[in-house]
């Protein structure tokens, strides 16, 4: 028997639409704003050049661009310290590059080669490095969400202060590991923060065709674990309300649930042509609201930086993806009796 829908589902949160609570929107400063155009662009920089190697068959499996999303785990890795811990899906590579990992170790793993971070035999998914507090790169969906809650059970079992940003998808979201992660969350009072990166799509499906409550920032409410939402478009806007999440955590007062509104502007993967939206909405999230051309034109408009100065930047990350892609191209493969090792039996 068909059910008949009582009222519409609410429409879903916009990227760069205005979030019911905010923390205030603070000014980076000088030296942060131009610390987060760096690090946007780096992202955006490779992706683009790893789509392009992908396209010329470089890159083989699966590989999801983050393009659009660049300022949520920007803004987020500029509220931690050494020794919190970063964790996240397949979506990856722009958390590995905000950690630090080398742009050239993370190419050379798209490509396959032996100076990838796993001996280019994991590939975009599965990526790690402990040293600078990658717990990866996951291609199950959702099953980053009790790792990361682990993760920072392990902190708390320690009895140190660190936090486990644990990043998932608005699909992933409605996955019942996530729940069983947030009860044990709340009820031992775990410093993790959960991130929910709402780029608005599940592949190919509309938030608003899978999710009965399109407020993530709401989906903690029956386990008491706080939220909000987030313009995940703007960096300073990150930045304040995960300083006062990862306070929280450090405080011994539990997990906290940020909802990120943001956009991917590629499709789901490489093999996805996008045909369930338009080029229009893409366009105009892009033009409106794109991430580092907001911070590009805030730092001309105030003059913390001269167009030189903001080429200069420009000339510098493109000469490090450049010299990540040309490692990536030429490294070796592993060598046959590879096959074998780093495999659990
Ligand atoms: C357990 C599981 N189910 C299904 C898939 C296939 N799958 C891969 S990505 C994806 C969509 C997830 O979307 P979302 O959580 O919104 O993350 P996004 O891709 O938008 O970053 C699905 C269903 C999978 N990898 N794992
Ligand atoms: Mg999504």
């Amino acid at each position: 028997m068909a059910v008949a829908r009582k009222k519409p589902a609410p429409a879903a949160a916009e990227p760069g639409a205005e979030p019911e609570s905010k923390a205030p929107i603070l000014d980076l400063g000088k030296e942060s704003e131009i610390k987060a155009y760096r690090e946007m662009l780096l992202i955006r920089r490779f992706e683009e050049k790893a789509g392009q190697m992908y396209g010329m068959g470089l890159i083989g499996g699966f590989c999801h661009l983050y393009i659009g999303q660049e300022a949520v785990v920007v803004g987020m890795q500029m509220t931690i310290k050494d020794g919190d811990q970063v964790i996240t899906g397949y979506r990856d590579h722009g958390h590995m590059l905000a950690c630090g990992m080398d742009p050239k170790g993370v190419m050379a793993e798209l490509t396959g080669r032996r100076g990838g971070y796993s001996k280019g035999k994991g590939g975009s998914m599965h990526m790690f490095s402990v040293a600078k507090g990658f717990y990866g790169g996951h291609g199950i969906v959702g099953a980053q969400v009790p790792i990361g809650t682990g993760l920072a059970f392990a902190n708390r079992y320690r009895k140190n202060d660190n936090v486990s940003l644990t990043y998932f998808g608005d699909g992933a979201a409605n996955q019942g590991q996530v729940y069983e992660s947030f009860n044990m969350a709340e009820l031992w009072k775990l410093p993790v923060v959960y991130i929910i990166e709402n780029n608005r799509y599940a592949m190919g499906t509309s938030v608003t065709r899978a999710s009965a409550q399109t407020d993530f920032s709401k989906r903690g409410a029956s386990f008491s674990i706080p939220g909000e939402q987030v313009d995940g478009m703007d960096v300073r806007a990150v930045k304040a309300a995960g300083a006062k999440a990862v306070q929280w955590c450090r405080d011994g007062k539990g997990p906290y649930i940020l909802e990120m509104m943001t956009y991917r502007y590629r499709g789901h993967s490489m093999s996805d042509p996008a045909k369930y939206r338009t080029r229009e909405e893409v366009e105009k999230v892009r033009t409106e609201h794109d991430p580092i051309e907001q911070v590009r034109a805030r730092l001309l408009a105030s003059k913390r930086a001269t167009e030189d100065e903001i080429k200069k930047i420009d000339a510098d990350i493109r000469k490090i993806v450049n010299d990540a892609a040309e490692f990536a191209t030429h490294d070796q493969e592993p060598d046959p009796s590879e096959l074998w090792t780093n495999v659990v039996r």
